[in-house]
Formats: structure tokens, sequence, C-alpha cells
């Protein structure tokens, strides 16, 4: 691969000087922006992230802001999930649909206020979705992407780290909560989440100028944890089975494909753009869904387009990503599977790059 011409379409963050510094060594573009996806080696990372904490510069996750007496109508147009029932200081993680109930995007909502929310958003342009429905509908609220640059916290060590820089108050914040704390005089909002299944904080810094002081300050104060630059890391989060927006599922697919059927109450979600085609698909149920794909024989080659899925002569899925697995000492892979293939321990074959090979479906991911 060659390299990527830099430009001011490609966005840099508040956070790439310090990326720099810490010697990133592969970036990937998400939301026009650099998002950083190795620093030592990609199996260096997946060990320490495991062992220690790591800081992530996921300013890729931009914020949709919604603002206005209409914000929560609007929130609920874009989601089969129920949110009557969420409180400000939550966070919850949301199937985005169109009309036809296809995925536009899985963000995580944080809702800062009755009349404000963020959408931290995964990689699709969903602030023209939110205008135009915002517009078309005469809605009362202002749609946006404000100066938030999500800094991630990751790993065993994490809340170590955190409470030295923040105080022993965000070693409090639950699971999918978030509170307000203060960084050299600034609010920010802390919530307990994160794309890895280690633990850890986001950190969502509003003003792009106080980013570097605030990268300093926790690489200094985790010195002796042995903090370290990183990212979301690919090993990690295929055996975490989080999903990835334009790899593991498109706007083809429903959230109930892709596994996000408990993140859905279509029935009570009143007002979503894409209730009727949910609850048509629904009746007969998904013919295919994601499933965690285990892939035999020596290391796989990085997953840059579906492998197709046989059953002997027969198409049955496509995986999406894959790679070796040093924990679990096989290739962990997710993949889209059809229902005649789906249960725990059906056998198939994955056609990569590196030739044929024998593959187990399974229900459950590794972590
Ligand atoms: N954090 C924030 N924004 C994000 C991501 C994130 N935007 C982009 C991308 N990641 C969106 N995708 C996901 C995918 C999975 C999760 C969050 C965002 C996630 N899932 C947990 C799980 O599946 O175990 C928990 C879900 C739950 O129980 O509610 O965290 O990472 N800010």
């Amino acid at each position: 691969m060659a390299f990527i011409a830099p430009s001011r379409r490609l966005r840099r963050t508040p956070f790439s000087d310090g990326v720099e510094a810490a010697g990133v060594k592969a970036y990937t573009v998400y939301n026009h922006m650099l998002l950083p996806t190795m620093f030592r080696s990609v199996e260096e990372d997946y060990h320490h992230l495991k062992e220690a904490v790591q800081v992530w510069d996921v300013a890729v996750e931009r914020q949709v802001e919604l603002r206005g007496p209409d914000a929560g109508r609007l929130m609920q147009m874009l989601t089969p999930r129920d949110l009557r029932g969420m409180l400000p200081g939550q966070c919850y993680y949301v199937p985005i649909v169109d009309e036809t109930g296809g995925m536009l995007n899985d963000p995580v909502a944080l809702k800062l206020a009755e009349d404000r929310w963020w959408i931290s958003i995964a990689d699709s342009d969903l602030l023209y979705w939110a205008k135009g429905i915002a517009y078309g509908y005469r809605l009362d609220v202002l749609v946006d992407e404000p100066d938030v640059s999500p800094l991630a916290v990751q790993g065993p060590r994490a809340e170590e780290l955190m409470a030295r820089v923040f105080g022993d108050a965000v070693r409090d914040v639950r699971f999918f909560r978030f509170g307000w704390f203060q960084f050299e005089g600034r609010d920010m909002v802390i919530a307990r989440s994160g794309y890895s299944k280690q633990g850890g904080y986001e950190i969502y810094v509003e003003g792009g100028d106080i980013g570097m002081p605030l990268w300093n300050a926790l690489m200094e104060a985790g010195r002796d944890l042995d903090v370290h630059a990183g990212c979301p890391n690919l090993i990690e989060r295929i055996e975490g089975g989080l999903l990835s927006y334009g790899n593991d599922m498109t706007d083809d697919n429903t959230p109930h494909e892709c596994g996000l059927g408990r993140f859905c109450d279509t029935h009570l979600a009143i007002g979503c753009i894409g209730r009727d085609a949910l609850l048509r698909v629904a009746k007969e149920g998904p013919v295919q869904q994601i499933r965690a794909i285990d892939i035999l024989g020596d290391p796989v080659p990085s997953c840059d387009r579906w492998w197709p899925v046989w059953s002997g002569k027969k198409r049955v899925g496509r995986v999406s990503s894959a790679a070796y697995s040093p924990d679990f000492k096989t290739n962990v892979g997710i993949g889209m599977v059809r229902l005649s293939h789906w249960d725990d321990g059906d056998e198939v074959q994955v056609e990569t790059p590196a030739g044929m090979r024998d593959a187990i479906v399974r229900e459950k991911f590794w972590i």
C-alpha cells in the first residue's frame, strides 16, 4: 500500500501531535478524520491493552448534537430503541435506521438534558440524515457537529489513572453513565464506556485547545502504570464482538441481522422512521445474522473485503473482520451467516486470500 496524501479534507484531531510523538505506525480514515490503528504492532498493542492502560485518540467519534425543544422527539425518530425511560447522565448504544429499517449508524447516544443530546457516531455521515429530518418535519431543534473530541482511557489500570487526573469521584461513574468533571478549569463529560472489553472511560473534550494539555497530563500521571498511546485494537474488538459499521454491517442490514435486536423495542419506539419496516421484517425474523467465526489454521491476512463463507458449493455467508488471536490461539472472525448454518458448532469453509479454510460458527464471542 502507498501512503495517503494529507489534505484539509482528511481532518487531524486535537490529539494528532501526541499520536505522532508516540510513534503511530498506521492510520485509517473514519468520519473523514485520522484514526490510529497501530502503535508498536497490533499484537503488542493487544497485550498491552489487556495488561496496563492506554490513551486513545478517538476524536473520530464525532458528535451530532441535537439541541432544542424537539431534540428528544428527533432522537426517537432516528432509533427503534425506546428512549422514554432514559435519564440525563445515561448513555445508550442505539441502532439508527432508515425508512427501510437499514442500519445507518450504531452510535452511543448521550442524554445531556431533556433538550440536549450527543450522538457519538460510527463511520457514516449521520449529520445530514438528522438535519434532513429536522428540516423536513419542521422540528424546533438545532443539529450540528460541535467541537467535541472523545479521548478514551482503556485497560485494567484505567480507573487508577483517571482518578489521579480527575479525582476519586470518577471511580463512582457506572458503566454507560457519565458525569461532569473538571480539568484545568474546564468542564468535561466523562463516561464509563469505550470500544474495548477491558474497561475504561471516554472523556468528551470540548474545545480542541485543551486536547494536548489533557493528553500530556494523562501520559505524565500514568508513567508508573506503563501508560501508552493506543487505539481500538482489531484483535481485541473481534474477540469482544464489537461491530464495525461499514465493515461488519451496512445499510443493507437490519439491527436484528446485526445481533442488535436487544437494543430495539420496535413496538414501543413510536415515531421511529424505520418502525413500520422493522415491524414487517420482524414478523418473519432475520434469515442471516452476525456470528463469531473461528477460522482454523495459520494466521490469516487482514480482511479488507468480504470473504465468502461456503458450505460445500453453497454460499452461506461472509466474513467481514478477522485476525489471529494470541490468547485464543486461533483466527477470530466476525461474519454474517445464513440461518441454515448459524447454529453454534456449525462447520463451514471460509475463502481467504490465503486459501480455503475450515471454520466453525459460534453463537458467543470470545470475551
Ligand atoms: N464510544 C463512543 N462512540 C463511538 C464508539 C464508542 N462511536 C463509534 C463506535 N464506537 C460506535 N460503535 C459502538 C459499538 C459498540 C459499543 C459502542 C459503540 C459498545 N458496546 C458494548 C458491548 O457490545 O459490549 C456495550 C453495549 C451496551 O451494553 O449498552 O460499547 O465506543 N463514545
